[in-house]
């Protein structure tokens, strides 16, 4: 409709143009030539003066009207650190064009009005004025040379890369038609390696390479989601086609190469909840997200960050976007630890695992912050003194300790060594079956083994005493498998501090 009466109004003033010039023809044909042209020399000038100050104040009033809209102001401010100083740079350019636009037009009008043709006027002779070249040469020059060199140094700014020494969160986006694979990487803050070779759409998407103990607690999550005030690396990639990594309230745009992995730093400033609440006093915002619901919520409640892919890389491009949430770090952290490592969930202990003989340094970290947690605790509370080496493994039947026992006892080495003066005794327990004379021998001979070792990496040997009680502890009915499996177990016992 808005466009039918656009091109209506155009062919009219087209109209009325043409019928103008006709009627000023066959007036010039009646009236003589000369008091004609005057006049319709008058009447252009007037019409110049008047479209040189209509045209100003329309010009004043609609950037007044849309300035919500422009870059960098009101609810359109940056919620990047580094956004600003790129807002500010397109304003400052706003201000010289602005300034040159305003001083251009007003000439461009203003001198056919004031040189209309005169009789008695002569033009002056004017050919070269070098002045004047120098002035109109040395101004833009000058200009040019501060939105420049502003400019690089923003530029600079942006994209600097990261200090080694900062304290920043690496995370990788990989695009592909149609969406984004997110990784983090985990408690150890590092990505994995990945070879392309390795993507298999069915179980690594991004050819994480397993046997990279980096890769093992990287998570792929599905919505962006990051602290507040901390610095941000985006390793950017791409899958088959040119993808863009866009993020427009951060200010942050890059894009995603496949092959050719890129970056952006960009340190969120505002959580979502903040940026909710500054759009809260605009009206634009003050009305409901759904039209067709009235009483629901309104535009600034549901207001959310997104990623977009900036890239029109195919016909599902829009569904390439994302919301991105900025939180407080404690409720980051509590996000991260609902994530659960990809490896972990889908890799281990499957066909596809690489690390099927051995302990994966995640699992013995593990280990061992159950036992430091359960020998702490023995060794302050008194009371419940005992603490079972869970992860102390024997040959059936033999004292003789299964290879992986090593990362427990090890462990448990550094710990007695650090702790000077604790004596500690050391007891090996067995289920019912078979004699009882023969279990309390395998169990005293279990529980040397175990001190054996311990001396063996440096504890020193009066701290330590061991001791069999063969089956006469147990902990668990000897009825089931189950319970048989508990009672055979190495135990230890702090007896004096
Ligand atoms: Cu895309």
């Amino acid at each position: 409709m808005t466009g039918l009466i656009a091109i209506l109004t155009v062919v009219l003033l087209a109209v009325i143009i043409v019928q103008l010039a006709r009627i000023s023809e066959i007036a010039s044909k009646i009236r003589g030539e000369e008091s004609v042209r005057a006049q319709v020399n008058n009447r252009t000038a007037f019409y110049c003066l008047v479209f040189m100050i209509g045209f100003l104040i329309f010009c004043i009033v609609s950037a007044w009207y849309y300035k919500n809209d422009m870059l960098g102001y009101g609810p359109h401010a940056a919620a990047s650190a580094h956004g600003g100083s790129l807002d500010d740079m397109f304003d400052i350019t706003l201000v010289f064009t602005g300034i040159v636009f305003v001083l251009t037009h007003i000439a461009l009008f203003w001198f056919p009005y004031k040189y209309k043709e005169d009789k008695s006027r002569i033009a002056t002779f004017f050919a070269h004025s070098t002045t004047l070249e120098i002035v109109w040469t040395a101004i833009p020059t000058v200009v040019l040379i501060f939105l420049v060199v502003r400019g690089l140094n923003v530029w600079n700014n942006a994209m600097a890369d990261i200090d080694p020494e900062e304290d920043y969160i690496e995370i990788e986006a990989t695009g592909y038609q149609f969406a984004w694979d997110l990784r983090y990487p985990g408690n150890d803050g590092k990505l994995g390696t990945r070879d392309y070779k390795m993507i298999n759409t069915a179980n690594n998407p991004l050819g994480q390479d397993w046997t990279d103990e980096k890769n093992h607690d990287d998570f792929l999550p599905t919505e962006l989601v990051l602290p507040v005030g901390v610095k941000v690396r985006v390793r950017i990639t791409a899958k088959d086609v040119l993808h863009n990594f866009y993020l427009p309230h951060f200010r942050v745009k890059m894009d995603a190469v496949p092959g050719l992995p890129t970056y952006f730093i960009f340190t969120p400033i505002k959580t979502t909840d903040e940026y909710r609440q500054e759009l809260r006093k605009y009206p634009a915002y003050q009305v409901p997200s759904d039209p067709t619901e009235p009483d629901g919520p309104q535009k600034w409640e549901t207001f959310n960050y997104e990623l977009a892919c900036a890239e029109l890389c195919g016909k599902g491009h829009y569904s390439m976007r994302r919301v991105v949430r900025i939180v407080e770090q404690d409720e980051y952290e509590e996000w991260l630890s609902q994530q659960s490592s990809y490896y972990m969930l889908n890799i281990r202990y499957t066909e596809n695992d690489p690390n099927l003989d051995k302990l994966i340094g995640l699992e013995i970290n593990q280990r061992k912050q159950e036992l430091k947690s359960a020998f702490d605790n023995a060794v302050s509370m008194g009371d419940i003194n005992t603490i079972r080496l869970k992860n102390v493994f024997f040959e059936t039947g033999s004292a003789s300790l299964k290879n992986d026992s090593k990362y427990e006892l090890d462990y448990l080495a550094e710990l007695l060594s650090s702790s000077e003066g604790l004596k500690v005794e050391l007891s090996g327990h067995t289920d019912n079956t078979g004699e009882s004379e023969v279990n309390m021998t395998l169990s005293q001979s279990r529980a040397e083994a175990v001190r054996d070792y311990l001396i063996g990496k440096g504890v020193s040997a009066d701290q330590l005493s061991a001791k069999g009680y063969g089956d006469t502890k147990p902990v668990n009915s000897n009825e089931t498998e189950e319970g048989r499996q508990n009672n055979r177990r190495s135990e230890l016992k702090i007896i004096s501090k």
